[in-house]
């Protein structure tokens, strides 16, 4: 509980119980020799896996774990990575997203920072997971298996490392006042309080007392200790508005704090800009890193995506890594809202000059900023709705439609070499979704869904333990142990995804090629096109490999790309020989002389056609 932190003081005390760095630290490690391990990230299969839950492999660090709770902390560590990087490789992933490494707030509000996103020191390890040198042989081991590491970073906020003393009294209060007849009832949380465009601000008996006083909180049995960097212990970095209770707000959305207490930090400071690029740059330096995921994005200024990025990639490049991928996660459906992230995109001169005030490296600030983002309006619109819900497939094409409008179409400078709108993390589910089996749909839908994403342009990303076919519903309960399943890799949907990366492999219209869609429908009863989506993978950087998709998300019946007798039409040129790589049978279709292909898909099934005479690879 919260009411037992009662070792309290202000951020003017701090300085003097701030420990000393382990061994090998943040500050005095060696930088190790830098290199680009990456030739294009859409080559890439992405895992995501969180520490925690995905493999134990140190019983050393095994402190405050309780197995029976899947919000408390579980035991998985770097080590138990390390030691299950062969499972990895057998299902054909080639690029890890482990969960944040920083050491984190210990426990809230009885709950544990398994997941790794209640920063408290951005300059250690979090000890639950190893030490830098456990983190670097991660780094290395992947390496030596042509493998990559991207790690998980947040900006945004940190974790609830203070509270507002709204009240006065020097103590965290969470309680009601008021008898609610002579006076009002007062719901006073003072870790937690809500939006006040003003700053939450103090409240005695006799009415507002002015801006809130800031207490950090102190206690080591919790790992609530002061902030690191030292910067962060001073109040005026966090915004200190209170929790955002209405996102369409946008100084809410900007500038409140996150829920669960998260305190919102201001990232328009130029201290703060410079802080989080060393801070995170400097993981990178330590370990050699290929990327970061960056956390909540949404909730942060475009001024803070254009200096992070910009100065991160040169600060890498200028020491021989390029390519370092940076992906950002907008939990958001609004495809234009997510893909803003993306684009070069410069404000006025006046806020221009403002912004290149924080710069002191000499380079200005240009328009570049994220190279990719998480795919999360598909996620809505294809995932749910089409493979889960059975909704039209149109609302697929729709959605792809907007993309040149909506994503950036230019790579960014000394990026990863690919625009925005051809390298986006798709996927099924994640860490802050129920997992897809969770729907009800099986694994027909599942293993249907997975071939969309395997062939879809952009890059896969798998959520930890879908190959084991895991179900569980909302946070926390989608968060398995991994290791209750044995890593067992017999299984049929472990062995779908490893033929699927296969595949994206050996086919590189897969992984390079532009996309066409060549037959969507409106329709989803029993007409005979009803859930079919096809589409064309060729040109751009694949040349003339060519790959054709046919999938059929109708949960009921076959169906068949083609209306009222009309087939859909295909690039293929006529007479070509279309192989079914995915038939046992080898199933084969030809090209009609006007481009027409017929073909018949079985309900939640798909095909995926080759040119014969490019069966040996493409
Ligand atoms: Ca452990
Ligand atoms: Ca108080
Ligand atoms: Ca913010």
């Amino acid at each position: 509980m919260r009411s037992t932190l009662t070792k309290l003081f202000t951020a003017l005390g701090l300085a003097a119980v701030l420990s000393s760095s382990g061994c090998l630290s943040f500050e005095d490690a060696e930088p190790i020799t830098l290199s680009t391990h990456v030739d294009d990230w859409r080559d890439e299969v992405i895992y995501q896996l969180l520490v925690d839950r995905f493999a134990n492999g140190d019983a050393g660090n095994d402190y405050n774990v309780n197995l029976e709770a899947p919000g408390k902390w579980h035991g998985g560590d770097w080590q138990g990575v390390i030691d299950q990087l062969g499972y990895l490789e057998s299902l054909g992933v080639t690029t890890l997203w482990i969960s944040p490494v920083v050491k984190n707030v210990d426990t809230d509000a009885g709950f544990d920072g398994y997941h790794g996103y209640w920063a408290q020191d951005l300059t250690q390890p979090n000890p639950h997971f190893g030490d830098i040198p456990s983190l670097r042989r991660l780094v290395a081991a992947a390496h030596e298996r042509n493998m990559k590491v991207i790690l998980d970073i947040v900006t945004n906020h940190l974790g609830q490392l203070f509270f507002y003393d709204i009240n006065g009294n020097g103590e965290p209060d969470e309680r009601v006042s008021g008898s609610g007849s002579t006076s009002e009832v007062v719901h006073i949380n003072e870790y937690d309080p809500d939006f006040d465009p003003r700053g939450v601000q103090g409240r005695t008996s006799l009415g507002e007392s002015g801006p809130a006083k800031v207490v950090f909180v102190y206690d080591p049995a919790s790992n609530h200790v002061p902030p690191m960097p030292a910067l962060y212990q001073d109040p005026s970095v966090y915004n200190r508005k209170g929790r955002t209770y209405n996102f369409d707000d946008p100084d809410q959305l900007l500038h409140g704090d996150f829920p669960g207490g998260l305190k919102d930090v201001n990232t328009t400071r130029c201290d703060v800009k410079a802080s989080m690029v060393d801070a995170y740059t400097r993981w990178v330096e330590l370990t050699d890193l290929d990327g970061f995921r960056i956390d909540t994005v949404k909730h942060v200024e475009r001024e803070f995506w254009r200096y992070f990025t910009q100065k991160v990639r040169q600060r890498l490049a200028a020491q021989g890594k390029t390519k370092f991928f940076m992906f950002g996660e907008a939990f958001d459906g609004r495809d234009q809202l997510v893909g803003t992230f993306t684009k070069n995109d410069l404000p006025s001169q006046q806020e221009l000059d403002a912004e290149n005030t924080c710069v002191t490296d000499g380079v200005p600030i240009a328009g570049d900023q994220l190279d990719s983002v998480f795919y999360f309006p598909q996620h809505f619109q294809a995932i749910r709705d089409v493979f889960q819900n059975a909704q039209a497939t149109q609302g697929i094409a729709n959605l792809w439609g907007q993309r040149p409008a909506n994503y950036g179409t230019e790579p960014a400078k000394d990026g990863i070499g690919v625009s925005p709108q051809k390298a986006l993390v798709n996927f099924l589910d994640n860490h802050d979704v129920a997992r897809f089996l969770f729907s009800g749909k099986g694994r027909d839908a599942l293993q249907n869904a997975l071939l969309f994403l395997f062939t879809e342009d952009g890059l896969p990303c798998v959520y930890y333990g879908t190959e084991q076919e895991l179900a569980g519903g909302n946070d926390p309960a989608n968060r398995e142990d991994l290791w209750s399943t044995g890593y067992d890799t017999s299984g049929p949907t472990f062995q779908w995804i490893k033929r699927l990366a296969d595949l994206r492999k050996k086919y590189s219209a897969l992984r390079r090629g532009d996309q066409k869609v060549v037959w969507s429908s409106d329709r989803t009863g029993d007409e005979p096109d009803a859930g079919i989506f096809a589409f064309e993978r060729t040109g751009g950087d694949a040349g003339a490999s060519y790959a054709l998709v046919v999938i059929n998300s109708n949960q009921v019946h076959p169906s068949s790309p083609a209306f009222m007798g009309a087939p859909m039409k295909v690039s293929a040129a006529p007479g070509a020989v279309l192989v079914d790589v995915l038939d046992a049978g080898g199933a084969t279709y030809t090209v009609a002389a006007d481009g027409g292909l017929v073909i018949t898909v079985p309900p939640q099934k798909g095909a995926l056609l080759i040119p014969q005479d490019q069966l040996n690879g493409n």
